[in-house]
C-alpha cells in the first residue's frame, strides 16, 4: 500500500504554508476558491489510446497519431470508457470537464459515416454528462478513417474529399451546439487535421489555399456563441507529415485573428525549443480566446502524460502574470498506452494542477514591481526562491478541502480498479 498523509499533517502543513505565502502577500484561501472555479478538459481518448467506439475504426496508423503500449484492461465500449472516466475524476479535484471526439459515436451497431453522424449518436456521453455534472467539448475526427486521401482532408485536391470532411466539419458544430443546450455550458470544438506532405512537396500553396475555402465553408453559419466556440489547432509535422503541414502554425493564427475565433495550442506542436508560453501574450493581444492543449513532448509531439515540469509551470505562470485565465481554456491532449490508462489521466491532470496552483501563488506583483523599478537581481533572488516554498503542502490541502486523496495515495484506488474491474476484461 501506498503511505497516506494523515488530516492533521495536510493540515499542519497547510497553516503553515498558508502563513508564508501571507508574508508575500498572497491569500492562499483565496488562491484555493479560484482553483476549484477554474475548469480543465479532460481528453476522453487517453482512455483507449485514440481507437474512438466506431465500427470502421479498427485502429490508427498513417496519419500521425499514435499510441504505444499495450498495457492490459482496456476499455470494449462506451459504458466502460465512461466508467474508467469516472474512475479517474473520482482521484482529481476541481472542476472537470469531458472533451470528446466525433469518433466516439455510439450508433448501436449501425455503420453512420462521419457526414452523417447526429446528436442522437453521442445521447449516451450526453445523459452521463449531466449524471457527472460536466460539461462536454468536441472535436471533429479527421484521421483514421479512408477518407484520408493521400495524408489530405480539408485540404485534398480531390473535391469529393474536401465535401465529406467539410460536411463532417459542420456536423460537429452543431452536435457541439446541442450538447452545449442540453448540458447549459458553452462547448469548445477544436479542428485539428493531419494535412500534410511526407517529403519534400512541389507546390505549398496548392492545399493552404484548400484548407482555408473549407474552413471558410464550415464556419459559415454562425452560431449562438454562448453555445459554441470554434478553435483551430496547428501542427509543426507529424509521422508521415514531416515536410509539411498544411494547417501550420502561422497558417492558423493568421486565421484564427482574421475570422475571429480561438486559437488551440497544444504544447507538443512547436520546435523543441521554442517556448509555448511565450506565444501566450502574442497571441491574445490579437486573438480572443484561447484553448491550450496541455502535453509533454520529448523530443517530438510524442504525447507524453503532463509533469509538473518547467514548461507546463512557465505556461500557467505567463497566463496569470497576465490575468488571462478567463481567455484561456485547458484542455489536455496526450496518450500512454503502456502504463495503466486511469492513472495517466490522473497524474497529467494533477500535474497540470499544480503548475496553475503554483502560478496562482506567485506573488506576480512583487516580482513585476522590482522590474518597472529596474531591480533584477531583486526580481531573479525571488523567482528562484518561490521555487521551493511549500506549495505542495497547498495541493494537498486542496484535494483534502475538495473530498479528494492527497498525496500519492490515491494509487491504492488504482490498484483496487485495477484489480476488481480492469483485470476483468
Ligand atoms: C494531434 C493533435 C490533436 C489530437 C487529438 C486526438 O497532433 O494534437 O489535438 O491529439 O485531436
Ligand atoms: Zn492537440
Amino acid at each position: 500500500m501506498v503511505p497516506s498523509f494523515s488530516e492533521k499533517q495536510i493540515q499542519t502543513s497547510y497553516e503553515i504554508a498558508r502563513e508564508m505565502y501571507a508574508l508575500y502577500g498572497v491569500d492562499t484561501e483565496n488562491v484555493l476558491q479560484k482553483m476549484e472555479n477554474i475548469p480543465i478538459s479532460m481528453h476522453c481518448w487517453q482512455g483507449d489510446d485514440v481507437r474512438g467506439l466506431e465500427m470502421q475504426a479498427s485502429g490508427l496508423g498513417g496519419d500521425g497519431i499514435q499510441a504505444t503500449g499495450n498495457y492490459p484492461g482496456l476499455p470494449r465500449n462506451g459504458d466502460e470508457l465512461r466508467q474508467d472516466i469516472h474512475q479517474a475524476m473520482s482521484l482529481i479535484p476541481g472542476k472537470l470537464r469531458l472533451n470528446l471526439h466525433a469518433f466516439y459515436c455510439e450508433t448501436d451497431g449501425q455503420s453512420v459515416d462521419r457526414n452523417a453522424l447526429q446528436t442522437r449518436h453521442f445521447s449516451r456521453w450526453i445523459e452521463w454528462a449531466k449524471k457527472e455534472q460536466i460539461g462536454l467539448d468536441f472535436n471533429g475526427t479527421f484521421f483514421s478513417h479512408p477518407k484520408v486521401k493521400n495524408g489530405l482532408t480539408l485540404s485534398s485536391p480531390d473535391p469529393v474529399i474536401r465535401a465529406f470532411w467539410i460536411e463532417h466539419g459542420k456536423i460537429v458544430r452543431h452536435i457541439a451546439a446541442d450538447m452545449a443546450r442540453e448540458l447549459g455550458s458553452r462547448s469548445i470544438v477544436d479542428l485539428w487535421i493531419p494535412d500534410g506532405i511526407k517529403d519534400l512537396p512541389a507546390d505549398r500553396w496548392l492545399y493552404r489555399e484548400h484548407l482555408k475555402n473549407s474552413l471558410n465553408e464550415i464556419f459559415k453559419e454562425k452560431i449562438d456563441p454562448q453555445l459554441m466556440l470554434d478553435a483551430v489547432e496547428a501542427k509543426l509535422f507529424g509521422i508521415g507529415s514531416e515536410a509539411y503541414v498544411v494547417g501550420s502554425h502561422e497558417f492558423y493564427l493568421a486565421y484564427a485573428a482574421q475570422n475571429k475565433i480561438a486559437l488551440c495550442l497544444d504544447a507538443g506542436h512547436f520546435h523543441p525549443t521554442e517556448q509555448v508560453s511565450d506565444k501566450i501574450s502574442s497571441v491574445l493581444t490579437f486573438i480572443d480566446e484561447i484553448l491550450l492543449h496541455v502535453t509533454r513532448g520529448i523530443r517530438w509531439d510524442s504525447d507524453h502524460v503532463v509533469n509538473f515540469d518547467d514548461q507546463t509551470r512557465d505556461l500557467f505562470l505567463e497566463i496569470v502574470r497576465g490575468d488571462a485565465l478567463n481567455r484561456v481554456n485547458i484542455a489536455l491532449d496526450f496518450f500512454d498506452a503502456s502504463i495503466n490508462r486511469i492513472a495517466a489521466w490522473v497524474i497529467g491532470t494533477r500535474s497540470t494542477q499544480k503548475a496553475l496552483l503554483y502560478a496562482l501563488l506567485e506573488p506576480t506583483h512583487l516580482l513585476q514591481q522590482y522590474e518597472l523599478d529596474g531591480d533584477f537581481t531583486a526580481r531573479l533572488a525571488l523567482m528562484e526562491d518561490l521555487k521551493t516554498m511549500p506549495f505542495g503542502a497547498v495541493y494537498d490541502y486542496y484535494c483534502l478541502k475538495t473530498g479528494k486523496i492527497p498525496g500519492n495515495a490515491w494509487m491504492n484506488e488504482i490498484r483496487q480498479y485495477e484489480s476488481v474491474v480492469l483485470s476483468q476484461r
